[in-house]
């Protein structure tokens, strides 16, 4: 398994190569309406990874955001965001993941987020801890009271905006401050790294954290959806994650904010 991380790792930042390749015209698209945006280099992306992921493990399946699902009912499968925060790529904020996690009968067995801007690779095999470009990270021990909180808005369903902005605000005022980032999977990879406490958000799809969401576990923190029940890698979920010192803070915030589940 090792070796086959190893690959996992080299086929990731050559993905990256083509992330920092694009140019000006990117061929934007709107996929679900005009804030839900997609470039050519997403699919470009995603079909280099399927053919590279698929070909270091054949046998397992490949549930990725930009097409339909290639028999992820199978016992190994890749779980791949081509693209995080495709918004922020389309504008030109070098806040990207490129994000591929390796499931197992349902749970997370591998992770690894890539930021081809920063050139800074996370990583984590179950029970083998959390890494950035190699060295080992960790979750802080802070509590929210000195903490950043992230947050993301959910932007592709605007009637979770009230909700959304609800529950940022209170943790704005639990926390030193909070911080829109953009990519789900740099958030939980920021927070594993102990750059920030925690973050929330109240709906995302499996590849948008799938592999954050271990690399983190593997870092000492908690995720579970905003309910703190266990994540879910089959269907859209919420998603409440933080280090031990501030996830049960965090569910009281989101519960206080009249959230029960989705
Ligand atoms: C994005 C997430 C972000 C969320 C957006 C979107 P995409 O993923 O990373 O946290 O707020 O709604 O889901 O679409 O850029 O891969």
């Amino acid at each position: 398994m090792e070796q086959l991380h190893q690959s996992i790792c080299d086929a990731v930042r050559e993905a990256g190569a083509i992330v920092r390749s694009a140019d000006e015209d990117k061929g934007v698209k709107e996929k679900s309406g005009h804030q839900d945006l997609v470039t050519r280099y997403d699919g470009a992306v995603q079909r280099f990874l399927e053919e590279r992921l698929l070909s270091l493990l054949p046998e397992a399946g490949f549930l990725g955001e930009e097409d339909a699902p290639n028999h992820a009912e199978r016992e190994w499968v890749f779980i791949v965001d081509p693209i995080d925060g495709t918004t922020n790529f389309i504008k030109g904020i070098p806040i990207v993941g490129i994000s591929v996690g390796l499931a197992r009968n349902g749970q997370m067995e591998q992770g690894v987020v890539y930021n081809p801007y920063t050139d800074e690779l996370f990583t984590a095999r179950r029970g083998h801890g959390a890494f950035c470009n190699g060295r080992p990270i960790s979750v802080s021990n802070h509590p929210l009271a000195d903490g950043i909180s992230f947050f993301g808005t959910s932007l592709y369903y605007p009637e979770l905006g009230d909700r959304s902005f609800a529950i940022a605000k209170k943790l704005f005022e639990s926390s030193l401050d909070v911080r829109r980032l953009g990519a789900a999977s740099l958030d939980l990879c920021y927070v594993a790294a102990g750059r920030g406490e925690c973050y929330f958000e109240c709906v995302l799809s499996p590849w948008d954290y799938a592999a954050g969401s271990l690399i983190l576990e593997e870092a000492g923190g908690i995720v579970t959806d905003m309910t703190g029940a266990p994540l879910r890698f089959d269907r859209k979920c919420s998603l409440a994650a933080a280090n031990a010192a501030s996830h049960r803070q965090l569910l009281e915030i989101i519960a206080a904010c009249g959230y029960t589940q989705k």
